[in-house]
């Protein structure tokens, strides 16, 4: 069988965001259009013959047509054999995995993350690179250069592979190889963590509710968390992976999953609970009577990594991206361990991760993940908790208070206006950066602006400078205010404004997020002259 060329014309809007292309599912069912970006990135790279893809999905609607199409695109560019997920089901930290253990070319992960499913829901196609990570900047961009262009792609005509039947087919010359799923990142898991001190503690009656929220954590986290190590049938909720993800977007925070904090804050409640996102890579972690934000869970686990057979040595150093809270920082110094700061999105971890500057990393947006792979990991986070809560027997409530009490406490929001008009939220980031000289050394309430920029970052492997990533506003007394736009959404804008300030007193760790953060939304919404440029008086989500 010879590829057959199928001309083309370009699509508008193959731009990747922060994670991928992400759109409406009807769009991506377009004739012609995952065909186009997939040969696109593929033009941009070395030649792909006779080397091993890893393909696969997190389950929404259109996974199963989305993954035949790559396949077939796949095959007509000699790729010499693919790893695909049984039922076309892989989580994002597992595509990550298989890339890296097989010596993979690269992968293709379908996924739109936290995005809503379903037929009127979102879809997303991703590039992951040879180390696992997400495409670079360079690769995304020249992929999104040729989407402008191209002319025709290459495919391999053939009956579509059963997905079903685990096990080895032909496309063409292409080799289409169905795979287990779970089992080669299980073993990972099971390389890294203590399991038997793990599973001792549940055979003594710790209890734990983790949601998979219907997408693609629930067969791994079954076969780990309750095969593996022992917790009881039941643990995993929503554990069957559906297109619609039962109608609720995929998402594991306060707002997509308050009946885990309902449980939490129950006396008789779990002693633990989590959940994942639409692709797996994403966590959010409940202990009894307290919710640890992502930024306060990446410096608990920065700090006790150490207590997991993987992390014995100590880390190298922590990455967060720049509007995660700083609570990581103040561990970093305390312990002397060097510390990264890095723009929104996990592509940017990749080259520190690879030239072992660091080993634990970590995003506000409820991502947390070490070395073991290039993306985040959210069954990972879960299961560093229970390795650190099984070695130090304590709660989650008594370690992130002991933590407080000895690094500080790092308050912290983030504020989401949502389906903005893309050229007025424009303007006003605009404008934020237009301003911001006068904005140096002005006073707003008793509190006295310090510092005031742009973020840019320039990588310290290749030397890729990226600039425009958020604007930050730096207060005397440590409060932070950071302002960029959104990078995943498909429908208008969604500007984020991240609020923190800083407690070393831990006679004040108690209070109420809102009290201890004061006047920082108001005077967000002063600096940026929200009101007057999207016409909102407040945010649309509180996370
Ligand atoms: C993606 C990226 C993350 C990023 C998050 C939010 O997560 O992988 O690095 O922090 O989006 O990005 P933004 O603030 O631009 O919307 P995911 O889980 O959606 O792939």
């Amino acid at each position: 069988m010879t590829p057959r060329t199928v001309p083309t014309t370009p699509f508008a809007g193959q731009r990747p965001g922060t994670s991928g292309l992400r759109k409406r599912v009807s769009v991506f069912q377009e004739p012609h259009y995952i065909e186009n970006f997939f040969q696109s990135v593929l033009d941009g790279l070395p030649s792909c013959a006779g080397t091993t893809l890893v393909v696969g999905g997190d389950g929404r609607f259109y996974t199963g047509e989305g993954v035949q199409r790559v396949l077939r695109v796949a095959a007509g560019n000699g790729f010499g054999r693919v790893l695909v997920g049984h039922r076309g089901l892989l989580s994002t930290p597992a595509v990550s995995h298989l890339i890296r253990k097989y010596g993979a070319f690269g992968g293709v992960i379908l996924s739109a993350s936290h995005n809503p499913g379903g037929v009127n829901g979102d879809f997303g196609i991703k590039y992951n690179v040879q180390n696992g990570s997400p495409a670079p900047e360079t690769v995304t961009e020249a992929a999104y250069a040729r989407s402008l262009k191209i002319t025709s792609y290459k495919v391999i005509d053939g009956p579509a592979i059963d997905l079903e039947r685990k096990g080895t087919s032909q496309l063409g010359a292409t080799q289409v190889e169905v795979i287990d799923s779970v089992s080669d990142y299980a073993a990972l898991m099971e390389s890294l963590f203590d399991f038997d001190r793990i599973r001792d503690r549940f055979t003594s009656g710790f209890r734990m509710q983790f949601d998979a929220m219907s997408a693609i954590t629930g067969p791994y986290a079954t076969v780990i968390l309750e095969r593996l190590l022992g917790a009881p049938a039941g643990t995993v909720m929503n554990g069957e992976p559906l297109p619609d993800f039962g109608g609720h977007p995929p998402d594991p925070n306060l707002v997509h999953a308050p009946h885990l904090l309902d449980a939490a804050m129950r006396a008789d409640g779990p002693d633990l609970c989590a959940a994942s996102d639409g692709d797996g890579d994403r966590n959010m972690i409940i202990g009894r009577a307290m919710y640890v934000n992502p930024s306060d869970s990446l410096a608990v686990l920065a700090a006790n990594a150490h207590l997991a057979p993987g992390y014995r040595k100590g880390i190298a150093g922590i990455a967060r991206s720049m509007p995660t809270s700083r609570a990581a920082d103040r561990v970093a110094a305390k312990r002397g361990i060097p510390m990264h700061e890095t723009p929104t999105g996990w592509k940017f971890f990749g080259n520190l991760l690879d030239a072992g500057s660091v080993t634990i990393c970590g995003e506000e947006s409820s991502g947390t993940s070490s070395s073991h792979v290039r993306e985040k990991d959210g069954l990972w986070a879960v299961l560093l908790w229970l390795n650190v809560l099984a070695a130090r027997g304590q709660s989650v409530r008594d370690i992130v208070r002991q933590h407080w009490a000895e690094f500080g406490r790092n308050y912290y929001v983030r504020h989401d206006y949502e389906g903005l008009d893309d050229q007025r939220a424009t303007a006003l980031i605009e404008d934020l950066r237009a301003g911001l000289g006068a904005l140096r050394g002005k006073s707003f309430g008793g509190r006295q602006i310090v510092a005031v920029d742009d973020f840019a970052y320039t990588d310290p492997t290749d030397g890729s400078v990226s600039r425009k990533q958020g604007v930050r506003v730096l207060f005397s007394d440590d409060a932070r205010i950071v302002f960029r736009l959104s990078g995943t959404g498909t429908e208008g804008a969604t500007l984020r404004v991240y609020l923190e300030a800083f407690e070393p007193d831990p006679s004040r760790h108690d209070l109420a997020v809102d009290a201890a953060l004061g006047d920082l939304g108001p005077l967000s919404r002063e600096i940026a002259q929200v009101e007057r440029h999207v016409a909102r008086k407040a945010p649309s989500l509180i996370v």
